[in-house]
């Protein structure tokens, strides 16, 4: 049995938070920035504290490993994220990160020695938001992507992840590559409402949603907001206006769990008496039904194709990301009921809507994940919360179903 100490949870939670911190209780964190570097040097700081041997892979992947009493067993992989949205949360993949290490410190603290090694990992640019491909780290490691597009990958300024890895000095020498991994867990907020809404304190999680992400760019002509008759009109953001509001509603004509969003959105020229020739918005869909996707991301070039007939415009959409949905190994997920059962918390299987790290290791060794209610199911926002009553129990389940894994 593997008790962690709330207290030490709580504090490291607490001063990771700071780096990076907003003024409502949120991040705003984008992977490789200096916010990010801190956090990344904190996180090395608290490994060779701990003793582990750590290292850098050439796509910025942290790992710290934990050797076991048998040298030659298959390690367990623990671990998350901790880049942020935008003005993000402070539960999203910090809270899984540090739950991780307050695993290691409890193994440390009662002298316990599971026969695998563990291995810990922070993953580069699992958000996606400043480099258009989520879960980049682990897609890299997992032969998901290549590290060279990875690292040719340019954000809004057109900086690459070469040279924003290089900039905070985190472009490692270690080559990216997948070792044997006995089982790998993470921890992760819900970020939905069902847990709470059902009360209970644990999700296990049964996989997670396929998603499609596409970049759309709507030509038109820019004229004059006065003489100009509606009618002679090639007004784009009037075309990306009608193509969005059929994509919001798409996902009710698909399927019950289908959601479809347009999160980013941008016009130009951007003037109050000057009709847009140029209008640029991304389009993200999900559901756990890898058909369903399909059928969305085709129904969304059509409705696109449909505007820009209305509108005498014409339209580009370039498929940025896709990952089929994934299913999580029984057995772990096994471990991980036995452990809540023990302890006699209320918890539920689950999908998860949003992608996690976790989908890319599932592809290459068995992986499961389980979840901490987010109050309200609000993420990706300030506004993010978790009970900390409820990070604990979760932490603690976590830490236990690691040691019993560790110790297979
Ligand atoms: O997009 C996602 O689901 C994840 O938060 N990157
Ligand atoms: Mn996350
Ligand atoms: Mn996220």
């Amino acid at each position: 049995m593997v008790t962690i100490d709330e207290e030490r949870f709580r504090e490291s939670f607490e001063s990771y938070s700071r780096i990076g911190a907003t003024e409502n209780g949120g991040l705003h964190r984008l992977t490789l920035t200096e916010a990010d570097k801190r956090v990344r040097d904190a996180f090395v700081e608290d490994l060779a504290e701990l003793g582990l041997e750590v290292r850098v892979d050439r796509i910025g992947n942290i790992f710290g490993r934990r050797e076991g009493t048998d040298l030659d067993a298959d390690p367990v992989l623990i671990g998350s994220h901790l880049d942020s949205q935008p003005y993000g949360g402070r539960f999203d993949g910090q809270l899984g990160v540090l739950a991780a290490l307050e695993t290691l410190r409890a193994l440390e603290d009662e002298g316990v020695e599971p026969n695998r090694p563990i291995e810990i990992v922070n993953w580069t640019n699992e958000e996606g938001s400043r480099f258009p491909n989520a879960l980049l780290g682990s897609s890299v490691f997992s032969g998901g992507t290549e590290l060279e597009t990875a690292l040719s990958l340019t954000d809004g300024e057109g900086t690459t992840v070469r040279d924003a890895l290089s900039a905070i000095g985190y472009d490692g020498d270690h080559p990216v590559e997948p070792f044997d991994i006995h089982a790998h867990l993470e921890l992760h907020i819900e970020q939905g409402p069902y847990l709470e809404e059902h009360g209970n304190s644990l999700g296990i999680v049964e996989g997670v949603y396929g998603m499609s992400w596409l970049r759309a760019t709507i030509t038109g002509e820019s004229d004059h907001a006065g003489p100009t008759p509606m009618h002679t009109r090639s007004d784009a953001m009037a075309a990306a206006a009608d193509a969005v509001s059929e994509i919001n509603r798409l996902p009710n004509r698909l399927s019950a769990d289908a959601v479809s969003t347009v999160g980013e959105f941008s016009i130009a020229p951007g003037s109050i008496n000057v009709v847009p020739d140029t209008a640029e918005f991304t389009v993200d869909v999900r559901s756990y039904d890898d058909a369903v996707v399909a059928e969305a991301v085709e129904r969304v070039h059509e409705e696109i194709e449909h505007a820009c007939s209305r509108h005498a415009t014409s339209a580009e959409v370039e498929a940025l990301w896709n990952i089929e949905s994934t299913a999580f190994d029984p057995e772990i997920r096994d471990v991980l009921e036995g452990v809540a059962d023990d302890r006699g918390i209320a918890y539920e299987r689950m999908p998860s809507g949003a992608a996690h790290d976790a989908t890319r290791i599932n592809e290459i060794a068995p992986t499961a994940m389980l979840f901490a209610p987010s109050v309200d199911g609000r993420t990706h926002n300030e506004d993010e919360f978790t009970e900390w009553e409820d990070c604990v129990v979760t932490a603690g389940c976590y830490a236990e179903a690691v040691h019993q894994l560790a110790s297979e």
